[in-house]
């Protein structure tokens, strides 16, 4: 197939671009390099010593004999966006070509209306490009499961079925995203919906739980084909935050209670789910929704599970609570339905296989390039970037 990645020299786009062309499929990758400059912006960087995309692409070739054509510019520009779907003919978009931190957005109404603009923006314009040159084409777009917040009944892949005053029908489930980064997402579902009535277009919107994990096959061949990792206030998740904070000594971040649970998964299944869903298209009109976790944990549990595994390898992990910057439920129901993905073959690797071990043994590796003070957070969601939060306990 022709696979167009966008946001391809980022953390998931480029471990995905290697995975398909791997696979002998037609890689296109698009970037402007944003989250590049995000980290000079912030002071931060990528745990791992990440190359240049051009560099990585000359490596690919080098070790496996295969191309992958480069876009480089900005999604949110239309006629740049139009040029290259056009050009490439993409039969399957993978999207994950946006800003992709909380924290970022939270900064000021600077930060909030960019991360807006870019994210919602950019898919506009994929979207009529896909309408003008590219209509058969399916769009596989990254959402995140943190579109749903956190609602005290059973959350659905996408749709609900209601019953109101006697009559029934389908509905979106009700979004309470949590960040305005998370409501980007939100406004990019429901653009994507409508799209799809209007133009008959064929998408699959993947509500993504949190990632973690440095290491895939295609990664493994060759250091200079690492994908970038980050632990950093903005752009780190939780479980490579912790680990990479167990390897330097640094006290596990628990904001607040600690209670709050999520949906994870190892980077190597999200190859495999956005595989799945590229191998298996929707029909056209209706944007199909998948929701892509393997396990919940509550993030006690997953600073747990991190410090039982790095006292095996000989650290001493400390687990503290720190004041929590986000305004979010820290005790709470949580049970998203997940199987959709499970029926069309995902076979999950799970945390519990030494994947942390295996983590913390590359974090290792790169221990020196961490940047301590990027770790504990100073952005919170009521004042935006203010004081460092304190530990409470
Ligand atoms: P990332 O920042 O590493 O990758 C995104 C890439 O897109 C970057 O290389 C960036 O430069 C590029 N980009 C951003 N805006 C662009 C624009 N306007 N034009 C061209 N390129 C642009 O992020 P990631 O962690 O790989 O996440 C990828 C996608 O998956 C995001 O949409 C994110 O919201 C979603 N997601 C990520 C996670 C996670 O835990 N990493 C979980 C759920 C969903
Ligand atoms: N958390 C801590 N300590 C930390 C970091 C986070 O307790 O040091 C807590 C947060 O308060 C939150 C949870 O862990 O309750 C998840 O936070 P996160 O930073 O790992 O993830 P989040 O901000 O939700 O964003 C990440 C990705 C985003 C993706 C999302 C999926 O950056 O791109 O959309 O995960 S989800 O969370 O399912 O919405």
């Amino acid at each position: 197939m022709r696979v167009l990645v966008l946001g391809g020299d980022g953390y998931l786009g480029w471990a995905t671009a290697m995975y398909f062309s791997r696979k002998g499929h037609e890689i296109g990758l698009v970037d402007n390099f944003l989250r590049r400059r995000m980290h000079l912006e912030r002071g931060t960087d990528s745990l791992t010593p990440i190359r240049s995309l051009h560099e990585r692409v000359d490596v690919w070739r080098e070790i496996t004999g295969k191309q992958m054509e480069m876009f480089i510019g900005d999604l949110t520009d239309t006629e740049f966006t139009n040029e290259v779907i056009r050009d490439f003919k993409p039969e399957v978009i993978i999207h994950y070509g946006e800003i992709p931190s909380a924290p970022y957005s939270m900064i000021d109404a600077k930060h909030a209306i960019f991360t807006q603009v870019n994210n919602v923006a950019g898919t506009l314009n994929v979207l009529f490009a896909m309408r003008d040159h590219a209509p058969e084409a399916h769009l596989i777009k990254l959402g995140t499961m943190g579109e749903y917040g956190t609602p005290n009944i059973d959350i659905e892949e996408g749709y609900i079925e209601i019953e109101h005053k006697g009559r029934k029908d389908v509905l979106p489930f009700p979004k309470q995203a949590g960040s305005w980064y998370h409501q980007s997402k939100v406004h990019d579902s429901n653009n994507i919906m409508f799209a799809c009535k209007i133009w008959n277009l064929r998408a699959t919107d993947l509500n993504q739980g949190v990632v973690y994990g440095i290491e895939t096959d295609e990664v493994n061949l060759d250091d200079r084909l690492l994908t970038r990792f980050d632990y950093d206030e903005s752009f780190g998740t939780a479980l490579n935050r912790f680990c990479v904070q167990a390897v330097v000594g640094h006290p596990l971040t628990l904001f607040g209670k600690g209670k709050q649970k999520r949906g994870f998964l190892n980077i190597r299944d999200t190859l495999q789910c956005v595989e799945l869903a590229a191998l298996n298209p929707p029909n056209p009109g209706r944007m199909r929704v998948f929701n892509q976790f393997t396990e919940r944990f509550s993030l006690t549990e997953l600073a747990e599970i991190v410090k039982k595994a790095a006292e095996k390898l000989g650290y001493k992990v400390e687990i503290a609570h720190y004041y929590n910057p986000r305004v979010e439920a820290e005790e709470h129901y949580y049970n998203p339905t997940h199987t959709k993905l499970f029926e069309l073959g995902l076979k999950p690797r799970y945390l519990s296989e030494t994947l942390v071990e295996s983590m913390l043994k590359r974090i290792e590796q790169f221990k020196d390039r961490v940047i301590t003070k990027a770790i504990v957070p100073r952005i919170h969601w009521t004042k935006g970037e203010a004081e460092v939060v304190p530990r409470i306990d």
